[in-house]
């Protein structure tokens, strides 16, 4: 049995379903996608930007009704509905099979099936992971050249013939009503069908990674995370590695590369979006990037706010859902303060000033990693980075101080699970509800979260300095509802007060829910804030806290007597501290 006969059988019993006219094995190599952009810009499912200011850069307009997640049409599918937990939808797999199976059959009738092989992670790590993917997308092929490393080098590393993720995906007729993302994690399997976009449609990414990915881990004793990873820099040139937890379209991208307002400190790129994090030999948490490229958000990405992703999305980049200008120039809100007049909007129609946005809210750039003016040197080191300290951030108006510090690993676990955060344009559905979503994981944790919990509390015995553990919020507004602080560059100043946490130098003071810094342990040197701004952001209020707290028993009641009593006792606890 060779190494690929296993994929083989899979992609016949693939094609058999979907009935395709033709079977193309992908190699990931330039001149492939290079042949799959021109076929795409022939046939007008790209368009081409200005060749002069954006060499090699493309725009693809999604179907007006797939242009993000879909949650409510996401389902893990395991044989014991309790193995998905509440936090999951669930169906039984054979009824998935069977309602997918009927949206799969002969989809694919007079169009290519590709067959992708991807690795998930560097190239050499023992973390990697491989993947077989089958789609009728050449835009989701292009896009995973993009975001993952294709082609032989998935079935290199591969230990079994069967240690692959088998992914089929279709874009079938994209309504909404036919759309279903299945996933198996006992037969590591993924079934997407009905969306070409993002996380539906691109299956190394959520379904893989993180979904398939978390329930991997916590059989195999590691953690897939929707995590960024970062290195900071001090003026001395000592680098502290540091992954961050934020929902979809909460600050991520921005943070891994973002430009220091802080004189001599520096942030390197390693990941923006999801880490596989294991415990080495010596105890220490390493953290492996396991995509090749960022699938970003555009709206508010300008030179001010995030210089670094400006310079990476000028050549080489697949725009989806942006604005067109009139020089053929991609545009999306806080770019610039205007678009040019006689820009098209996001679907291609004439564009007014003070209509709608004329980039989708969820409109993104797809780029490689290593265009990325930031990206660490180090970013693909099969060994990963050392992790000093795990960060939970969530998108909040109110009530969440800026940033403070878990007392220790079991609080830092109850602080990320009790996470809440305002929804974005990243799912489809009301934006700005607050909604729990404990360690930013809550779509994507491809198990039990009662178990989930339990596997981090349970990370320490092996772990030799547990990482510190903090809780951010770049979002807190004042009464006239603007932000208090502001963000971006300025976000270094919070970094650096983590760094100093860590080599134990940083002042805080000791509140209920863990250590804030003062006002004065923040360097705010060259930084234009009222000190009743910095002081609001940093606020405290037990009255506020005990309000926020109080949905959290009910949602941990959920997971009834699979949930560790410790996340019970540590609620309790809180409570004591905050009085009544
Ligand atoms: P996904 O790719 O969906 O997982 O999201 P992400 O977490 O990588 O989100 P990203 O960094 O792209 O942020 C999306 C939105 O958050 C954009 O509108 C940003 O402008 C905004 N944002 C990011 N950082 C800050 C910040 O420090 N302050 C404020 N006010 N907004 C921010
Ligand atoms: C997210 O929604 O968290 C993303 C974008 O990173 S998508 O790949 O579409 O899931
Ligand atoms: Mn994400």
């Amino acid at each position: 049995m060779t190494m690929t006969s296993m994929a083989e059988k899979w992609v016949d019993d693939a094609a058999r379903l979907t009935q395709p006219s033709r079977v193309t094995w992908c190699d990931g190599s330039k001149a492939e996608y290079d042949a799959l952009i021109e076929s795409m810009v022939k046939d007008g499912t790209l368009l081409a930007l200005n060749p002069r200011t954006y060499p090699n850069c493309y725009l693809h307009r999604s179907h007006p009704q797939d242009v993000a997640r879909t949650e409510q049409l996401t389902f893990i599918c395991t044989r014991e509905r309790e193995d998905a937990g509440p936090n999951n939808n669930w169906m039984s797999p054979a009824e998935a099979k069977d309602r997918a199976g009927q949206y799969f059959r002969g989809s694919m009738r007079g169009r290519t099936m590709y067959v992708i092989p991807y690795l998930m992670g560097p190239a050499g790590s023992s973390m990697s992971r491989a993947g077989v993917m089958v789609t009728d997308s050449a835009y989701v092929v292009a896009s995973m050249h993009l975001m993952t490393r294709m082609g032989s080098v998935a079935f290199q590393h591969m230990r079994s013939a069967d240690d692959f993720i088998a992914g089929l995906h279709s874009i079938g007729d994209l309504s909404p009503d036919r759309r279903l993302i299945l996933h198996f994690p006992e037969e590591n399997l993924i079934w997407s069908v009905g969306s070409g976009y993002g996380g539906n449609a691109l299956l190394g990414k959520k379904c893989h990674a993180l979904r398939i990915g978390s329930a991997q881990a916590r059989q195999e004793g590691w953690l897939a995370e929707h995590m960024l990873i970062l290195g900071v820099e001090d003026p001395e040139g000592h680098i502290t590695y540091i992954a961050a937890a934020m929902p979809s379209a909460s600050g991520k991208t921005n943070l891994a590369m973002v430009v220091s307002s802080l004189p001599g400190w520096r942030a390197w790129t390693v990941g923006d979006d999801i880490a596989w994090m294991h415990v080495d030999a010596q105890g220490q948490l390493r953290a492996t990037n396991p995509e090749r490229g960022f699938f970003g958000v555009a709206p508010n990405t300008s030179p001010k706010t995030n210089p670094n992703a400006t310079a990476m999305v000028r050549s080489n980049t697949i725009f989806t859902n942006v604005a067109l200008t009139p020089s053929s120039e991609p545009w999306w809100e806080g770019l610039t303060a205007q678009a040019p007049p006689g820009t098209l909007d996001w679907q291609g129609r004439a564009w007014q000033p003070g209509g709608a946005p004329a980039a989708h809210p969820n409109s993104r750039f797809t780029v490689l990693a290593d265009q990325c003016p930031s990206i660490a040197p180090n970013w693909e080191d099969p060994e990963g980075v050392p992790i000093s300290a795990l960060v939970f951030g969530s998108r909040r108006s109110a009530v969440i101080p800026l940033v403070f510090e878990a007392f220790d690993w079991t609080h830092g676990v109850f602080l990320g699970s009790s996470m809440s955060t305002e929804t974005t344009a990243a799912i489809t559905g009301k934006v700005g509800v607050v909604r729990r979503d404990p360690m930013a994981m809550l779509p994507f944790c491809g198990y039990n979260m009662a178990d989930y919990f339990a596997h981090w509390l349970g990370m320490p015995t092996r772990l030799g300095k547990p990482p510190r553990i903090f809780r951010v919020n770049w979002f807190r507004r004042d009464a006239d509802g603007k932000f208090l602080w502001p963000g971006y560059g300025e976000n270094m100043r919070v970094l650096k007060w983590m760094v100093e946490r860590i080599r134990g130098t940083a002042h805080a003071v000791e509140s209920p829910v863990g250590w804030i810094p003062t006002p004065s342990a923040l360097d705010t040197s060259g930084l234009e804030l009222a000190p009743d701004r910095l002081r609001d952001v940093l606020r405290f209020d037990a009255g506020e806290w005990r309000e926020e707290l109080q949905d959290l028993r009910p949602f941990y009641g959920q997971f009834g007597g699979r949930l560790p009593a410790v996340m019970d006792e540590q609620l309790a606890q809180t409570l004591a501290r905050l009085g009544r």
